[in-house]
């Protein structure tokens, strides 16, 4: 019916729709109809509606909503400085300009598409217009260089659990910063910095969230790997929705962070891993390490112990849970 509505209005193009209009052309009751747009203004869709005139569509999921998003951020810093655009090489880098010419902490980057998305080691992340969220989050925490994996870490869990508030799926933590469902991946995290003696000056927290891609979205390589939330929830993601929950959720736990340290968040990691306890296998300097991820130390290392019973961590690269 969502879609129905909705061709009605694409073939009247910035035209009031009325009621009686809609309800005469698809046999629905009036109290239907305002329950359906409801549906899809919280998917996303702004309605114009006027008395005796009716409805008329201003604007489609596709673009970010900019007065929804501000109105429902209930966060104190976080995304409160907005800069939202169309296409982008990469949000990534536009946040490093950002900061460049003065940017404080809590500036949020948005993109409806990113060319050039990256992911970690030089790898691209698939980034098509109107799909998805792709963000980059200015930080300037007050912590040594060597605390940026923990930070990883604390990005995943406020992920994580901001999507579990917003969408139901069964999403789980990779360490150390893939989100999964079914063991495909829906998101990434990719964090930059830029630092002076041991201390960081700033860091871009880079998210990207696959909320609303269709199985054709994908290019075939990425198919059997990766996920949407739409896919495995079978709805609409309302975009802003979940990047307000992001940042309250991110917000609080840094907040926690900074004040407690490390240990709270990673009581909070170990509950949403699928890594933990399973055997895993890795590549490193000194070759393959195979064994059972144990825990996950102090820096956010995760400790293997090998069927020798000897203990290895791994401080970063990537995983491959068997
Ligand atoms: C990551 O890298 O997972 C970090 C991704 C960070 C992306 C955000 S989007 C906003 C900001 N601006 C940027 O330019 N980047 C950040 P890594 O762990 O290296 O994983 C990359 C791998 O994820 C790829 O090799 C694919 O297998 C997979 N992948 C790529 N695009 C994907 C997508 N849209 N959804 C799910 N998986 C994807």
């Amino acid at each position: 019916m969502n879609e129905r509505i909705l061709a009605l209005f694409e073939q009247n193009p910035n035209a009031y729709v009325s009621g009686e209009e809609i309800s005469r052309s698809l046999n629905v009751s009036r109290t239907a109809i305002w329950k359906h747009i409801a549906a899809l203004r919280e998917a996303g869709y702004t309605f114009e509606a006027a008395p005796r005139k009716g409805y008329r569509l201003l604007a489609k999921p596709d673009k970010w909503n900019v007065t929804k998003l501000l109105a429902g951020l209930q966060t104190k810093v976080l995304g409160k400085k907005l800069h939202i655009y169309g296409e982008v090489d990469s949000t990534q880098t536009i946040a490093h300009a950002l900061v460049a010419s003065g940017a404080p902490e809590g500036t949020l980057v948005l993109a409806e598409s990113q060319t050039s998305g990256r992911g970690r080691m030089g790898r691209k992340w698939h980034s098509p217009r109107g799909k998805g969220i792709w963000m980059s989050l200015v930080l300037t925490p007050q912590i040594p260089v060597f605390f940026m994996p923990q930070l990883t870490l604390l990005s995943a869990v406020a992920l994580c659990r901001s999507i579990q508030k917003v969408v139901k799926v069964n999403i789980g933590i990779k360490w150390p910063n893939d989100l999964l469902i079914d063991g495909k991946k829906v998101s990434g995290i990719l964090l930059e910095s830029s630092g002076e003696d041991e201390r960081l000056k700033y860091v871009i927290a880079g998210i990207g969230i696959s909320a609303n891609l269709k199985v054709e979205d994908y290019p075939e390589e990425l198919r059997s790997l990766a996920t949407s939330l739409a896919i495995a929830s079978g709805t609409v993601i309302p975009r802003e929705t979940l990047v307000q929950a992001f940042l309250l959720e991110f917000e609080e736990l840094y907040a926690l962070y900074l004040d407690k340290g490390f240990a709270p968040i990673r009581l909070l990691w170990e509950a949403l891993s699928v890594t933990l306890h399973r055997p895993i296998r890795t590549h490193t300097h000194s070759g393959v390490v195979e064994g059972i991820a144990e825990s996950l130390d102090d820096s956010g290392a995760l400790t293997v112990v090998t069927s020798a019973g000897e203990k290895v961590k791994i401080y970063s690269g990537d995983i491959e849970l068997k």
